[in-house]
């Protein structure tokens, strides 16, 4: 009896040691204690961006206080005492959250400001292309702003405080948690933002740091993390600096994000911008084919239409069809595997979509009553390898490409 006992108490306990293990969980943030704490990505050539470039930063952060002076999220200015200082810093004041340059006379430097609250999850984006600048607070845009130019300064990239004004340490701390921290090479679009915020990146080509900062155990003794990982791929780790790395705060703490932008086979897309070659996410696809890009690789990418013919269409006349340049169907993947796309300009309101065989075989019908320019999916699973015609009716006029599923 007695050992049965004692058996049964050493499984309740056994049991007891396994839930608290499956307890303890990964941490997903990274929580400051707005007293010293800042982690250093330090200042490589792949994260420095002159006036000519593109680039984009994004976060989810949360403040656990907005009230008061300065409190530093992201910097890498360095201000000097004169009135030409160079870099860029977001940082909150009196809860406000801003974005400045110094590089700008205009305004002191302020390209957008706008409300933030503490203890609550805020997404924050912002866009550069040659002078202009667009920022977000949870993709609703906050507007455009424009420079002239930005100019990179030598500081470090620095989250939670900032360089002081004569470089000599560091200034004005935040206590924040932060989560999914990305620095691409590029400016995303809207559709982007709003497409990827609330997941994971994989890899992508354009970003060069990617900080999911899913490190330590939440609130566990994690001194030996002190780290930041870039998931980039691109080896910028960044240094934790004063972090006391146990407990509630100043440590690894619960995310905000979680799961895969990307659980879809084919839900990505090579498109040409700008002459670069990029991966995106097939929800961000109509914001680029609106503001010029081709899909497709650029060197493979030879002028507009290049996969389709155009017919003239028995009610219609060609060149309705051809004052469209520029915003043409496109389909996409080509060669596609088990699925591809095709973009409708929303010029076409209503569309027949006919897929055929070579020998005239009709594979598939579909019919776009309200078409709003979302890419429209077929699924090629069961449909052998070969050489398709697409064929897309409308009264803008009639479009017949070829597409290859191998
Ligand atoms: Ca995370
Ligand atoms: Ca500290």
């Amino acid at each position: 009896m007695m050992k049965k006992l004692t058996l049964a108490a050493f499984a309740a306990a056994t049991l007891l040691l396994s839930s608290l293990n499956s307890m303890a969980q990964t941490g997903g943030a990274l929580n400051f204690d707005g007293s010293n704490d800042y982690v250093s990505l330090g200042n490589p050539s792949s994260m420095q961006f002159a006036s000519t470039d593109e680039f984009s930063v994004e976060l989810w952060v949360n403040p656990s206080n907005t009230s008061g002076g300065w409190h530093s999220i992201i910097d890498k200015t360095l201000w000097g005492y004169s009135s030409t200082g160079t870099g860029l810093l977001l940082y909150i004041y009196n809860d406000v959250l801003y974005l400045v340059t110094p590089t700008w006379s205009t305004n002191n430097g302020i390209l957008f400001s706008t409300s933030i609250q503490a203890n609550t999850w805020t997404h924050i984006a912002f866009t550069y292309n040659s002078g202009t600048w667009n920022m977000y607070k949870n993709d609703t845009s906050l507007g455009s702003a424009v420079t002239g130019s930005y100019t990179n300064s030598s500081s470090p990239w620095t989250i939670g405080m900032r360089t002081n004004n004569d470089a000599s340490g560091m200034t004005d701390p935040t206590a924040m948690s932060i989560d999914e921290l990305r620095i691409w090479n590029r400016a995303l679009v809207a559709a982007e933002i709003a497409g990827s915020m609330n997941c994971e990146m994989g890899t992508d080509a354009s970003l060069v740091a990617y900080y999911k900062l899913n490190q330590g155990t939440t609130g566990a003794s994690n001194t030996s993390v002190n780290t930041v990982t870039d998931n980039s791929g691109n080896g910028n780790t960044g240094t934790l600096n004063n972090f006391a790395l146990t407990g509630t705060s100043s440590n690894w703490v619960a995310g905000k994000v979680s799961g895969s932008c990307y659980t879809a086979t084919g839900s990505k897309v090579s498109i040409c911008h700008k002459g670069k070659t990029i991966s995106i996410d097939t929800n961000a696809l109509k914001a680029h084919l609106g503001h010029g890009d081709d899909v497709d690789a650029c060197s493979t990418t030879k002028g507009k239409g290049k996969s389709g013919k155009r017919t003239s269409s028995p009610g219609g006349s060609e060149n309705s069809i051809a004052e469209i340049s520029g915003d043409e169907i496109k389909i996409y993947p080509n060669p596609a595997e088990s699925a591809f796309n095709i973009f409708i300009p929303v010029t076409y309101k209503q569309a027949e979509i006919q897929i055929s065989d070579m020998t005239g075989r009709i594979m598939e019908n579909r019919t776009i009553t309200e078409n709003d320019g979302t890419p429209v999916q077929f699924n090629l699973s069961n449909v052998p390898n070969g050489i398709y015609l697409v064929k897309v009716s409308s009264e803008n006029g009639n479009y017949i490409g070829k597409l290859i599923r191998k």
